[in-house]
């Protein structure tokens, strides 16, 4: 008899080949060579100075508007997290996928409005073909109505993912206040706009693959959030989609990947887009990467920003709340256009 198992971790190293149901359509997969071929990346900032009241903030936030135009991607340095905090993040979260499977499970479910979960591929309700990743999904603020849900083992989990949740909520609002203004709106603009925001965290796991090339750990997708931070081990895997060409963001240590999601494009009407991206897997190596995503209230009123409107430029879409947006992400599925067009003017 054969037993089935719900997670991807436990299953994979049991594989030589990819089961049917992950296998993409042939022209829906990635392209290994051309991935070691391209030397093309996301701009990386350096964040030092970005609090001064001087032409360095200026600077930053110049290059920030950039990266936010040109690629909704960029990578910081000099972010002010203490590297402590991300090795320990790291460690429990690599501690916690190796787990028994029994103690994993506590936390499984494949409902995704639950707030904390263990789960696989993206939403098994809704998609036809899985996704080469386990993830763990937590809400994060407010920490205190949360962390008691978090797993309990490793013991030190909520304690390591408490602290790190800190630290991104904190570079998150400076982040958001240097989009604001790179916007020409002021400094609280956008953090005013989203309400009490809500903060996600995902720990991806991507086992290794025996066949990489047939499938993925996620497929084109752009975040329905404000921005996303994530974190991302030692193995490659993220593609950033620059003038219609995947762009491999080779890992840097102790960097943050920085994205703007379309709640950003929404307020800028448009100016800036949040852009397609995609996790690859990889034969050998397992690959993690920790996104958090900064979120607007449930029930804030998306539309963007009046100061971005006039005669050139209207608004490119109606009022709706965060939650329906989110609600129909996840109903969704992972498509490669976002759900933006569903909600357009
Ligand atoms: O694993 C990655 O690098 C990308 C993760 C991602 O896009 C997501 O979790 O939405």
């Amino acid at each position: 008899m054969t037993t089935i198992k719900p997670l991807l971790t436990d299953l994979a190293c049991t594989l030589n080949h990819v089961p049917s149901n992950f296998i993409r359509p042939i022209d829906d997969r990635p392209n290994l060579e051309f991935q070691s071929s391209t030397n093309d990346s996301i701009p990386i900032i350096d964040l030092h100075g970005l609090e001064d009241d001087d032409s360095n903030r200026c600077q930053i936030i110049q290059s920030i508007a950039q990266a936010c135009q040109n690629y909704g991607f960029f990578q910081i340095v000099n972010h002010g997290v203490p590297e402590e905090v991300v090795d320990n993040m790291v460690n429990v979260s690599k501690e916690f996928f190796n787990l028994p499977e029994s103690e994993r499970m506590k936390n499984y479910s494949d409902d995704p409005l639950k707030t904390t979960r263990l789960s696989t591929s993206f939403n098994l309700r809704t998609e036809n073909i899985s996704n080469w990743r386990d993830f763990l999904r937590l809400h994060c603020h407010p920490l205190e109505d949360y962390v008691h849900e978090w797993p309990s083992n490793p013991p030190s989990f909520r304690e390591d993912v408490a602290e790190y949740s800190k630290e991104m909520r904190k570079l998150a609002l400076r982040l958001v206040e240097a989009i604001s203004e790179s916007l020409g709106l002021e400094k609280n603009y956008i953090n005013k706009a989203i309400g009490k925001h809500g903060q996600h965290m995902a720990i991806n796991y991507y086992p290794p693959c025996p066949e990489p090339e047939l499938t993925y750990g996620l497929p084109a997708h752009a975040d329905p959030n404000v921005i996303t931070i994530l974190l991302q081990n030692d193995v490659p895997g993220l593609q950033v989609l620059k003038d219609a060409k995947w762009v491999t963001v080779s890992p840097v240590p102790n960097t943050f990947i920085v994205n703007i999601g379309d709640q950003i494009q929404v307020i800028s009407n448009d100016k800036y887009k949040s852009v397609l991206h995609r996790a690859l897997v990889n034969s050998e190596k397992e690959r993690m990467s920790i996104p958090t995503f900064y979120c607007p209230s449930p029930d804030a009123i998306m539309k963007p920003a009046p100061q971005l409107i006039n005669s050139d430029h209207p608004a490119q879409y109606i009022d709706f709340t965060y939650d329906d947006y989110y609600k129909t992400f996840w109903n969704g599925g992972l498509s490669k256009q976002t759900c933006l067009h569903m909600f357009n003017a």
